[in-house]
């Protein structure tokens, strides 16, 4: 088994007697508005039967009068068809949201499955594909669904050239060679697994526009993107292009960029016209600014509200919207000059302009205020700003987490940045609530992630990685789910009902991103990486560079002052009490205790343990961890099928490797450098 299906396997069922269960609801699909030629509820319907073919080995008569005692009936509610009726009152469903509920009457009993759009019924289509996959009761459904976000999205760093930056599951499903792949099932295939978990807008090009991916919103590649937009279309799913900024320097045969001159504005003008000739429900512009060498409106002596808002005033006669990131720190800094933090920069670059960007303009923040490593304090941006739309975006694509080849469930990192108290209006303004728009009433708001899927057979590199993108998706949809509730349902449908392998894969997850802290950088302090690379240990590589990612660790002690006292003044970029909390020693939480402050070795961490003594033992622990869920994993021999089980023990051999690299790095280094001992004995010198 390749992989390749993920979770929409739709295994043949063997449980007869279910099976039999199901062949009695499943043998009609009643569309009462008609059978569709097209559009989404066309690919609900089509799905369902595929779905249904493939689990119970019967295809389902899709007509759209019923005359079965028992079947299935898929609609868009509101529609005026008798399913309104049946379905009875449903408050609070909103755009995308659905309805899958069993109704019984005198003589025929159905299941509808039913959204306020056609895209709440693809929804509710895999949904209860969901269902009979994992074997549940239908007899008895009532169940109503709404997402908690409206944008829900997925960015792509593909190269046209096919390429994927911070790829690791080999090459771009969307181009080769400077063409765009057009006739290519798999981007089918890929939109289906992305709806199937309520994806609804994907940015197909990486943020880092080079000048060939600079003509993707022009004539001469948009027929092609377009095709692919289609595609999406089917699904649900918005296309989205990340721009370059300096588009008319580029390849508009003008010499500037400068936002305010008006024939800059007039050419993003004209552009957005022509990628709307071709794609009328295209999403909008996602913009990487100002930032790691990229152009912006900084060259002009312009902000960015002043950037964003040329992109806003093109796109809004369409309805498009511009994503506009934050991720803006100065890379070539001087690193002798300890007075800048990086960690400061979005805030202090954006928060000055609340309140200056249009209404369909949204700021991309990063989860953490520098990149995406195992551990770092939600980005004070987030909430900050009341009078601008704002998103989050979190990474897939496992870069500093193991790139793939280690294993590292990213959803209770995930859920941890969600439920995060900013207390910007009080207690109780937690991120997921702003995201949603419910702390400050935004115009649009919602959630983003860089993928981390390519060409490989089975997506992802990982087989286990497939998680990350699978729970992305749900824990989007709704926050709310626990991460074992995610795992599990993840591990059912990808690895079959076994109980021994649903049990070593879900606990093995679970534990998985705590066991990838312990043996790389400790307590919040980040960045001990392959420089440019991410992955392996170089705990020196980042200390001298212009990135401006530093630990000051010496023989002394080691972390990053961020106190207002003596430090960057980072900690005040916080509300209270969250700015107090960080900024005093004794109640900064241990995990972040290097990110906000320089602390001895001998320093006495909250759990009573040093924290050399702390980097000794975490770092044994994490080896042994990775040893230990090896032998778990060798004992599903025989139970997951051959070609899945050796791929991911031979992953979970080269994890081992990496981590007894950094273990022994890390700690001789931390050795060498207090020449404190192990009180165990255990690192030698
Ligand atoms: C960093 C990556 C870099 C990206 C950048 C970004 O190392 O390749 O271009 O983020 O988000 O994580 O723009």
């Amino acid at each position: 088994d390749n992989g390749y299906a993920a979770w929409l396997r739709y295994d043949q069922m063997t449980d007869e007697k279910l099976t039999d269960e199901y062949k009695g609801w499943t043998g009609e699909l009643v569309l009462p508005s008609g059978v569709p030629v097209e559009g989404v509820l066309k690919t609900a319907a089509q799905e369902l039967s595929r779905g249904i073919r493939s689990m119970i080995g019967t295809t389902p008569t899709v007509t759209h009068e019923a005359s079965q005692q028992r079947f299935i009936v898929l609609d868009v509610l509101g529609g005026g068809t008798w399913v309104d009726q049946a379905s009875g009152i449903v408050p609070a469903l909103s755009d995308e949201g659905y309805i899958l509920k069993t109704i019984h009457e005198a003589d025929r009993e159905y299941i509808v499955a039913a959204g306020r759009t056609e895209k709440g019924a693809l929804y509710a289509a895999f949904h209860l594909l969901r269902l009979l996959q994992s074997g549940a009761a239908i007899g008895q459904l009532n169940l109503i669904e709404s997402p908690k976000y409206s944008l829900r999205m997925i960015n792509h760093w593909d190269n046209i050239d096919g390429s994927v930056e911070r790829g690791y599951s080999g090459r771009s499903i969307f181009y080769e060679g400077n063409k765009v792949l057009t006739g290519s099932d798999r981007i089918r295939d890929y939109a289906r697994l992305m709806a199937s978990v309520g994806i609804n807008g994907i940015a197909i090009n990486n943020v880092n526009v080079h000048r060939e991916e600079t003509f993707l919103i022009t004539e001469k590649l948009l027929p092609d993107v377009a095709r692919i937009a289609e595609v999406f279309g089917e699904y649900g799913i918005k296309l989205f292009l990340s721009v370059n900024y300096a588009g008319t320097i580029e390849i508009g045969g003008l010499t500037t960029a400068d936002p305010l001159d008006p024939n800059v504005r007039a050419w993003w003008k004209e552009k957005a016209a022509e990628v709307y000739r071709y794609i009328p429900d295209f999403g909008g512009f996602l913009v990487k600014a100002d930032s790691e060498n990229r152009p912006g409106p900084f060259t002009y002596g312009r902000d960015h509200a002043d950037g964003a808002n040329m992109l806003a005033e093109a796109l809004e006669p369409y309805g498009g919207i511009v994503l506009w990131r934050c991720f803006v720190y100065n890379c070539h800094q001087d690193w002798r000059d300890r007075s800048t933090d990086r960690a400061r920069a979005a805030y202090d670059h954006f928060k000055p302009l609340d309140g200056r960007f249009e209404d369909n303009v949204i700021l991309q923040i990063k989860n953490g205020p520098m990149d995406f490593q195992v551990r770092e304090p939600v980005s004070p941006l987030f909430g900050a700003m009341e009078h601008t739309n704002q998103m989050m975006e979190f990474q897939i694509a496992q870069e500093y987490t193991g790139q793939q080849k280690d294993v590292c469930f990213l959803i209770p990192q995930w859920k941890e940045v969600l439920n995060f108290d900013t207390y910007v209006k009080g207690a109780g303004s937690t991120v997921k609530e702003i995201a949603a728009g419910r702390v400050h009433a935004y115009t649009h708001s919602g959630i983003t992630a860089v993928s981390n899927i390519g060409n490989d057979e089975n997506w992802t590199g990982h087989h286990l990685a497939q998680a990350n993108l699978y729970g992305y998706g749900r824990l989007i949809w709704n926050p709310e789910l626990t991460s074992e509730e995610i795992a599990k349902e993840w591990a059912a449908q990808t690895f079959g009902g076994n109980e021994k392998v649903q049990d070593v894969i879900v606990n093995f997850l679970l534990e998985s991103w705590s066991i990838y802290e312990n043996y790389t950088a400790p307590l919040g302090v980040g960045w001990m990486v392959t420089p440019h690379y991410h992955y392996g240990p170089d705990i020196d590589g980042y200390e001298y560079s212009k990135w401006g990612t530093y630990h000051f660790a010496d023989h002394k002690g080691i972390g990053v002052d961020r106190t207002v006292a003596t430090g960057t003044g980072y900690s005040s970029q916080y509300t209270q009490p969250n700015a107090e909390i960080y900024d005093s020693l004794e109640a900064c939480p241990d995990e972040l205790l290097l990110f906000f402050h320089h602390v001895p070795y001998t320093h006495q961490l909250k759990s009573g343990k040093t924290v050399i003594q702390h980097i000794y033992d975490t770092h044994f622990a994490g080896v042994e961890q990775v040893e230990y869920w090896i032998s778990r994993w060798l004992e599903l021999e025989g139970l997951v099928d051959e070609e899945r089980f050796r791929h991911v023990a031979g992953r979970m051999n080269r994890q081992l490797e990496n981590a007894k690299q950094w273990r022994d790095i890390m700690n001789t280094y931390f050795f060498r450098k207090s020449g404190i001992p192990d009180a165990h004995n255990r690192v030698i010198y």
